[in-house]
């Protein structure tokens, strides 16, 4: 059906590589999400953008916001410097002048790894009820159910983050109290560290816990005990069989075994299997790409 261009747009990093029928990446790029507001992404989406949209036959986007009418609306505007709303159809189509499929991010990559679970030859269980955690800036997801992706009549489908984890706990960006992002997220785990002599971003605090740090210990294993509380929840609403992790804090060495040892302490009819994204940074572009080329 010809080459797609696909983008994952984050919140902390923009992504861009073009995706050849095969599924191989060719080019990949990455930029840092800017926080400068809708002008500044706009310049970032042509910087990614426009070497490539003579090679392209239509543009693939995996983004995070409530993807719905060809807009990205933030549900947790903090997560994006702010910014609430943004054209993001209309801001595509007129750097590339092609069509353009949009996603959210969770959900295009919760499509990626499901395809890869089908395409798994070694597995002789069909997988049917499915659900991609990504633990980065924030917390996302996409539901697999009935072996369809559920997108949601307004987009919102597989917002997880955006569940309870703790009724006392911090406002949310998106003006809840408590909900798995503001525990769990890397923006969550380096917020908790800001009392600290020398506040530390996620990736530092996961360093300091290898080396035995109890503090940065307890900070990881919340945000742990969030997910794992959370998938529990989940599990008994959709009979999940199985969930995959991504996202940066997602695939951080040892966070997928505290989320599974966190299940442990769980009835056994509340845990669900677990893998690493096998994309790895790659789920969201492969899933919009994917998604792209089934709809247009
Ligand atoms: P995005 O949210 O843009 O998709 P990421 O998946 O990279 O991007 O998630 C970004 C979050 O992950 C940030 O909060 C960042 O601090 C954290 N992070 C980045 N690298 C690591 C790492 N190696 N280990 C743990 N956390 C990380
Ligand atoms: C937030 C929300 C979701 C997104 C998730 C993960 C915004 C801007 N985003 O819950 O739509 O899927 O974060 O996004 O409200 P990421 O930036 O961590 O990849
Ligand atoms: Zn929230």
């Amino acid at each position: 059906m010809g080459k797609v261009l696909a983008l994952d747009i984050g919140g902390t990093k923009i992504a861009a590589a073009v995706v050849t029928e095969s599924g191989m990446l060719i080019g990949r790029q990455q930029v840092a999400t800017p926080r400068g507001g809708a002008e500044q992404l706009a310049i970032a989406l042509d910087t990614l953008i426009a070497p490539y949209r003579h090679l392209v036959d239509f543009v693939a986007v995996a983004s995070t916001g409530i993807i719905s009418g060809g807009r990205l609306t933030a549900l947790n505007p903090a997560n994006l410097g702010g910014l609430a709303d943004f054209p993001l159809q209309e801001c595509i189509q007129s750097i590339a002048d092609l069509p353009c499929v949009l996603l959210n991010d969770g959900q295009a990559a919760a499509w990626a790894e499901y395809q890869a679970l089908s395409d798994d030859r070694n597995s002789q269980i069909s997988v049917n009820n499915m659900m991609f955690v990504t633990v980065s800036t924030g917390v996302g997801g996409g539901i697999i159910l009935n072996k369809k992706l559920l997108v949601g009549n307004h987009g919102l489908a597989g917002h997880i983050g955006h569940t309870l984890a703790d009724p006392h706990g911090l406002l949310c960006g998106c003006g809840r109290r408590g909900c798995v992002e503001s525990v769990a997220s890397g923006t969550a785990i380096g917020a908790e560290t800001l009392g600290w002599k020398q506040p530390a971003a996620a990736a530092k605090v996961f360093e300091m816990a290898q080396l035995g740090n109890l503090q940065a210990e307890n900070i990881i294993s919340r945000s742990a005990m969030a997910i794992a509380q959370m998938l529990a929840d989940m599990k008994m609403a959709l009979d999940l069989e199985i969930v995959i992790l991504g996202g940066s804090v997602g695939l951080a060495v040892g966070y997928l075994e505290r989320v599974i040892g966190a299940q442990k302490a769980l009835p056994e009819i509340y845990r669900v299997p677990m893998q690493a994204a096998c994309h790895r940074q790659d789920s969201g572009l492969l899933g919009a790409a994917l998604w792209a080329r089934s709809s247009l």
